[in-house]
């Protein structure tokens, strides 16, 4: 038997154990494993009862993905949950930590469930786009009953233990060590054999008309999600529970859980999967680098981004100093964030003591002389070179050695900020993304001087602060903002063209953008990017031509929602878009002032345009280094940027797609409208030998920090 599951007997109870780090992932071996112990168990006429439990934090956290892709190899899940069902001996899971996917479907195959206080139990097949594929779809609603099965599996979201117990998925909470729990369990039972309580037989859970519910669900979806695949045959399979029998109810389940395997929705979520906890991993940093402790930090800034960042350390438990200029603006700052926790409160993600314990760990103070003691601080001022110098000297002459300063700048110089202290190897960027206390980006810069512990615990700070922390070298816009100036740009030209704001932001949001380019500008308001587009134009070459139509709309003191008015109109303080009359005389102007007959674009053109721009900067930072890999870039536009994480992120859609397809779009659109387009190297290259951006490794082990385009911007 593979070692990765082993047997212990106490008496009459064998315990079968998966010992499989780092998570208990059902791979191969363990499959085999279980086989074998489970037939040795039924085969020892001494053994009265089998306990199934997982070694480490986990119990069993599903199918092991990264199987995905390659053909089955038997014993399969599906075959291993009928082999436990059919045991002749009673079965018990007795679970600590997390039980999800076949580990929960394993378990629902069991006769008795046993669950320790803060174990999580879920089926989150769909966040991969699948779903549950070993009965899951089957044996929750037996369990359950059909409305909270059907909440479980088309949101995927894991339920607490107690939950767990109220909904009949377990049979009792427990606390302390699992094996003891189960073995006391059993002793305990009143007669002296456990009954073979098999799920597949059960039915009353199942009773009553669910048409109602299952098409309520599916509108909701599609209002919602319209895009998804998995969840809405997720529904089917469910449905086929509450009116087959259970040996069809499975092969149903079998025939749609293959329909999604086969997606392409499961390949790009699968992809993120991985793209997510990879970016934990940063070339070159020494394995001997440990993070320092973050114990007590604090935020210069009290504007909507400091706030947002203090109440993100808050949210983590950290204490943390909120640090503005005199008592009136700490004042506001404070009541910004009293006011969002009250939002919370309102929307019931919070309740009232938990905004009471979160609030007590923010400290508001005017003085410098305060941050002494800290870690780390962030610094999250006005956009000003000048106002930075100041900030990080100040910070630099009280904070103690070794505290790490950190900018949340998002578009001046790194390094030339890091060269404003005397610890240029303690400054790193943390590039929040606003709502910073929602938004789960978390941009790392690695600046020339930044050192390896720093940056480790920059990254180790990031994870604390439940975002995907994703490390980036040093240049204009980093890796986020960079690219997204390429699709912006293209989405503009795509207006003095003759498209309108509308047709653009439908045809992205179709594509599956959160939000049009549009409707996001005029959200966080156009003024915003007027001084860095000027600055950014300044320091071009001088023949690329640049859009005029932001420009135009900020000098007639149209900057977004917070005017009325922008690239939309927005009546009465309200939010929802309209035609902005104003803005048509400033597209035809800007048409004619290029000499160009307006007509309107079709939608794959919109969507090649924009995303394309994307990509061919993507190929670009990849090269130059700063960005780790192609699968990081996904990470930050689907974290970040609202893409679409069905589709992996823009690097992995260009994969998809196929890279000589997307670099032939290129080179035309280089033709039609000149150097914007100029092909990335990397892109060229790749296409010619014949591989993606995905696989893509650089020749160099880390990020290398690179100067600036441009002179100091
Ligand atoms: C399924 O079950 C299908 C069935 O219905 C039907 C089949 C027929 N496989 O997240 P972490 C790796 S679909 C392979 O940082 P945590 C992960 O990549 C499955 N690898 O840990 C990382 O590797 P590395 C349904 C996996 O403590 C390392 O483990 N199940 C898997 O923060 C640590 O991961 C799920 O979707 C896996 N299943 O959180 C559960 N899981 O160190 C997915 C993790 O090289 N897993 N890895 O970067 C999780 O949600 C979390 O990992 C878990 C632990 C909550 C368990």
């Amino acid at each position: 038997m593979a070692d990765v599951v082993r047997i212990e007997q106490r008496e009459a109870i064998t315990f079968v154990i998966v010992d499989n780090p780092p998570v208990n992932a059902l791979s191969f071996p363990v499959r085999q494993g279980l086989w074998e112990a489970l037939a040795a168990a039924e085969a020892d006429l001494a053994q009265e009862a089998v306990v199934l439990v997982g070694a480490g934090a986990q119990f069993l956290s599903g199918a092991d993905i990264r199987e995905f892709g390659r053909p089955s190899q038997s014993p399969t899940l599906p075959e291993l949950a009928v082999r436990i069902a059919a045991m002749s001996k009673p079965c018990i899971a007795a679970i600590r930590g997390a039980a999800l996917g076949g580990g929960l479907e394993l378990a629902m195959a069991c006769h008795y469930r046993l669950a320790e206080q803060g174990a999580r139990l879920g089926l989150p097949e769909v966040t991969l786009g699948l779903l549950p594929g070993a009965g899951g779809t089957q044996r929750l609603p037996r369990l359950v009953g059909v409305p909270l099965a059907l909440e479980m599996i088309v949101h995927g979201a894991p339920i607490p233990a107690p939950q767990g117990l109220e909904a009949g998925l377990v049979d009792a909470v427990f606390h302390g060590d699992a094996l003891e729990a189960a073995f006391r369990f059993v002793k305990e039972q009143p007669t002296e054999a456990l009954a073979l309580r098999r799920t597949d037989d059960r039915s009353d859970r199942l009773a009553g008309d669910h048409a109602g519910l299952f098409e309520a669900v599916r509108a909701d979806l599609a209002r919602r999600k319209p895009h998804l695949f998995a969840p809405q045959r997720a529904i089917e399979a469910v449905e086929a529970a509450t009116g087959l029998p259970m040996a069809d109810g499975l092969a149903r389940e079998k025939a749609l859980f293959a329909q999604c395997r086969a997606s392409p929705q499961s390949a790009a979520l699968i992809h993120r999967f991985f793209a997510e906890r990879t970016v934990r991993k940063i070339a070159g940093l020494s394995r001997d680098v440990t993070s320092r402790p973050v114990t007590h930090a604090a935020v210069v800034g009290g504007g909507t981004m400091g706030v947002g960042i203090a109440l993100s350390f808050a949210n983590a438990g950290i204490p943390v100093k909120l640090v503005e200029v005199d008592k009136a603006a700490l004042g506001r700052a404070l009541q910004r964030a009293q006011n969002t926790y009250a939002a919370s409160v309102r929307h019931g993600s919070l309740d009232a003591e938990s905004v009471e314990r979160r609030m007590a760990l923010i400290e508001g103070v005017t003085d410098y002389a305060a941050l002494a003691d800290v870690d780390l601080v962030v610094e999250a001022v006005f956009e000003d070179v000048e106002v930075k110098r100041q900030v990080f000297q100040r910070l630099d002459a009280v904070c103690r050695p070794g505290a790490i300063l950190a900018t949340n700048t998002s578009s001046l110089n790194f390094d030339e900020i890091a060269a404003f202290t005397r610890r240029p190897e303690a400054v790193v960027g943390l590039h929040f993304f606003a709502p910073a206390n929602v938004m789960p980006l978390l941009e790392v810069v690695r600046g020339a001087r930044t050192s390896d512990d720093t940056l480790a615990t920059a990254m180790a700070l990031g994870r604390r602060l439940k975002k995907t922390a994703v490390v980036v070298g040093v240049c204009d816009g980093f890796v986020g903002n960079r690219m997204l100036f390429q699709y912006g740009r293209e989405a503009e030209f795509l207006l003095e063209e003759g498209a309108t704001p509308q047709q653009v932001d439908d045809a992205l949001r179709r594509f599956g953008m959160a939000m049009g380019p549009f409707a996001v500008r005029d959200l966080s308001g156009l003024d915003v990017g007027l001084a860095i587009r000027r600055r950014q134009r300044a320091h071009a070459p001088a023949h690329l031509r640049w859009p005029t139509i932001s420009d135009r709309l900020c000098a007639a003191g149209m900057f977004g929602q917070k005017t009325g008015a922008g690239y939309y109109r927005y009546e009465g303080g309200s939010r929802t878009p309209q035609e902005n009359p104003d803005l048509l005389p400033m597209l035809e102007a800007a048409s004619q002032d290029r000499g160009i007959e307006r007509r309107l674009p079709d939608e794959a053109l919109i969507i090649e345009r924009t995303i394309f721009a994307l990509i061919n900067e993507g190929a670009k930072i990849l090269e130059e280094g700063i960005a780790q890999r192609a699968s990081d870039i996904d990470a930050i536009f689907i974290n970040g940027y609202g893409f679409p994480a069905w589709r992996g992120g823009p690097m992995f859609y260009a994969d998809q797609l196929g890279l000589d397809r997307v670099l032939e779009r290129i080179r035309a659109f280089h033709a039609e409208h000149g150097d914007w387009w100029a092909p990335a190297p990397l892109l060229e290259r790749a296409v010619a030998g014949g591989g993606t951006l995905t696989d893509w490794q650089p020749d160099r082990p880390a990020v290398v920090p690179k100067p600036l385009v441009g002179a100091s911007l």
